[in-house]
């Protein structure tokens, strides 16, 4: 099975990456724009919520995706609003950025708004979870967001059940899942993705290869240097894509996902990134010692807003002077400040925040509700 890591070369499913037809070429300049602002905006996100931690103002484990946001800017940005979703401890970006698209304010936006994501990262009672677990254990079956749970890998057969559902339904839509290159050791990714290429299932599987499993790094995972070469066991297309690139993560990833809405079942689309911290913020300091200090600046390097940006300016639609307005790419969270991001993007987010900050704490006669059933 053919996969890649360029733009360029002729390696879908259908032949559709060929210059000129890819998905990526029917994107206005407005498009552009928009992906960029969302790239600053996961960023953002992610920057703010280190911060916040870092000054004890809240508990849980945050588990970054910074230097990962390409692959969930780009996954979501072509999706239908129906489309399903299932994210993984490291995506909590794409519970907001799920049909962005349709208006970062539309109320009937397939996605949950920033006030109820920002609510469950604070433990408040606004929150989907109600304080009951940790920040991205969350879903919404009306949003078609997936409950994300701690089992690696678990929620690729959910996502093959309801695209099955809304099939059997006559529904014509599509699943992304996300998973970490780890995760694709579990028996369930195979089982499941098996399941999805019998039957044909539109289900898209993402491997966000950020070269390390907790302490695990790559080679100790998998004898093959493309996780994509998981799809050949399946005959199904395994496509590689540059994580870091958002636009060849939007090509590779449209590729699959009108593949799937064709009727020709799943793929697997892996994208190459790199884990920018520790596993999780409790990792952080441990990670600094079992992770060469080169490796980790050679990894963040190629950071997706520097990466988006340059692409902007060769195409004449970013100027230099614009791109480095705000100059977030490349720093830290302990070097960024606001100034770095656009005003539209940190206000976005501190409306979330302020309003998850003064909501209420659930009450704790709350803590048996869900937990036995009704009247028993
Ligand atoms: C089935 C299962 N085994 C082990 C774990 C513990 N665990 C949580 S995250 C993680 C590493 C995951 O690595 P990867 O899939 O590459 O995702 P990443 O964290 O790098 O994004 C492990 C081992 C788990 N949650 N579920
Ligand atoms: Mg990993």
């Amino acid at each position: 099975m053919a996969t890649t890591t360029t733009d360029t070369a002729q390696t879908s499913p259908d032949g559709q990456s060929s210059p000129g037809n890819r998905p990526s070429d029917r994107l206005t300049h407005d498009d552009y724009r928009e992906l960029l602002k969302q790239l600053y905006l996961a960023r953002y996100f992610d920057v703010r919520l280190i911060k916040e931690k870092k000054r004890g103002r809240l508990r849980g484990t945050l588990y970054s995706s910074h230097n990962q946001e390409a692959i969930l800017v780009g996954s979501l940005y072509g999706l239908e609003p129906m489309d399903w979703i299932s994210p993984i401890h490291r995506d909590m970006p794409a519970f907001f950025l799920k049909d962005f698209r349709s208006g970062w304010d539309n109320p009937d936006r397939m996605g949950m708004t920033i006030e109820e994501v920002c609510s469950q990262v604070w433990g408040k009672a606004t929150s989907p979870g109600r304080a009951r677990d940790n920040w991205s254990h969350i879903g919404s079956k009306s949003k078609r967001i997936i409950h994300s749970t701690s089992m690696l890998a678990g929620t690729i057969p959910a996502a093959a059940g309801v695209v099955l559902a809304d099939r059997l339904n006559g529904l014509n839509t599509v699943a992304v899942t996300y998973n970490g290159e780890g995760s694709t050791a579990q028996g369930v990714f195979h089982e499941a993705i098996n399941f999805a290429a019998v039957e044909k299932l539109p289900v898209v599987t993402i491997i966000e290869n950020n070269q390390w499993a907790y302490g695990t790094p790559t080679h100790y995972e998998y004898p093959l240097e493309d996780f994509a070469r998981r799809a050949d066991g399946y005959g199904i297309p395994g496509l590689v894509a540059d994580g870091q690139d958002v636009i060849d993560v939007y090509n590779k990833v449209m590729q699959a996902v009108e593949h799937a809405r064709s009727g020709n079942g799943p793929s697997i689309v892996e994208c190459k990134t790199f884990r920018a911290y520790g596993h999780g913020d409790h990792d952080d300091d441990r990670a600094e010692k079992y992770r060469p200090a080169e490796e980790v600046e050679k990894g963040r390097k190629r950071d997706p807003l520097h990466v988006m940006k340059t692409r902007m300016i060769e195409m004449g639609i970013l100027t230099q002077e614009e791109a480095d307005k705000h100059p977030a790419e490349g720093k830290g969270a302990s070097e960024v400040t606001d100034a770095d991001f656009p005003a539209e993007v940190s206000e976005y987010l501190s409306r979330g925040v302020n309003f998850a900050v003064k909501a209420p704490l659930p009450d704790e006669t709350e803590g048996a509700m869900w937990v036995f059933k009704e009247g028993e």
